[in-house]
């Protein structure tokens, strides 16, 4: 696949069940790199804003991709630890609907940290498997490691989420490292949804 164009539809605060469009979202824990993943895959710096500030998407975000092809959802980080007590609750209630309620979503892509995967994820995981909603794993930051370490730093987040290490993609947004993987990963989900 190639994404040749994208445009922020829209950001909303509560209450997003999904548009009109198939859709990707991206989850992971605040800070792990969601906003700058889309950037890379857009290949436009400034599309979501990515910060060094932890907790600094708390909306979700669509994306129009190819002109409707298929909507990207950036949503907000899991696992800030400054967060309030009352930032939590809403973020479980805004998440919560968007999950529960979403018939156009056709994947999750949940991005842990190569170098820290977090019990977090893991919490994710069994999340998206109660409600049967697929998922990939893309791996992120790989440039913060060197190559040699890369296959058993892949072994490590299998083995903690308990998955198959070929259902871990390995990528950077700085080097652009496994973009054709993630690219080919989307051809597949979409095509796999158009033939049910
Ligand atoms: N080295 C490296 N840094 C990255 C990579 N991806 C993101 N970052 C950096 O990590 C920080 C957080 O990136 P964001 O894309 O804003 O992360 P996020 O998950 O959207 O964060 P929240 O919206 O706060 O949940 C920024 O300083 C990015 O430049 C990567 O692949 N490699
Ligand atoms: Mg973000």
């Amino acid at each position: 696949m190639v994404i040749k164009k994208a445009e922020f539809i829209k950001s909303y605060s509560f209450g997003y069940s999904g548009g009109d469009k198939r859709e990707i979202c991206v989850v992971g824990r605040s800070n792990v790199g969601k906003s700058s993943f889309i950037n890379a895959l857009c290949n436009n710096k400034k599309l979501a804003k990515a910060s060094s500030t932890p907790g600094r998407t708390r909306l979700i975000n669509v994306f129009s991709i190819n002109d409707g092809e298929f909507n990207l959802v950036d949503l907000p980080g899991y696992g800030y630890a400054q967060a309030s007590k009352s930032d939590k609750e809403s973020w479980d209630e805004l998440m919560g609907h968007y999950f529960e309620n979403a018939n156009t979503l056709v994947q999750v892509i949940v991005l842990t940290d190569i170098r820290n995967t977090s019990q977090k994820d893991k919490e994710m995981l069994n999340y998206l498997y109660y409600y049967q909603i697929p998922f990939t794993v893309v791996a992120t930051k790989c440039d913060k490691i060197t190559k040699s370490a890369l296959y058993g730093e892949i072994g490590k987040v299998s083995s903690h989420l308990m998955l198959g290490r070929d259902n871990i993609i390995p990528f950077s947004a700085v080097t652009r490292f496994g973009l054709d993987k993630v690219l080919d990963r989307f051809d597949q989900i979409l095509h796999n949804d158009q033939e049910q």
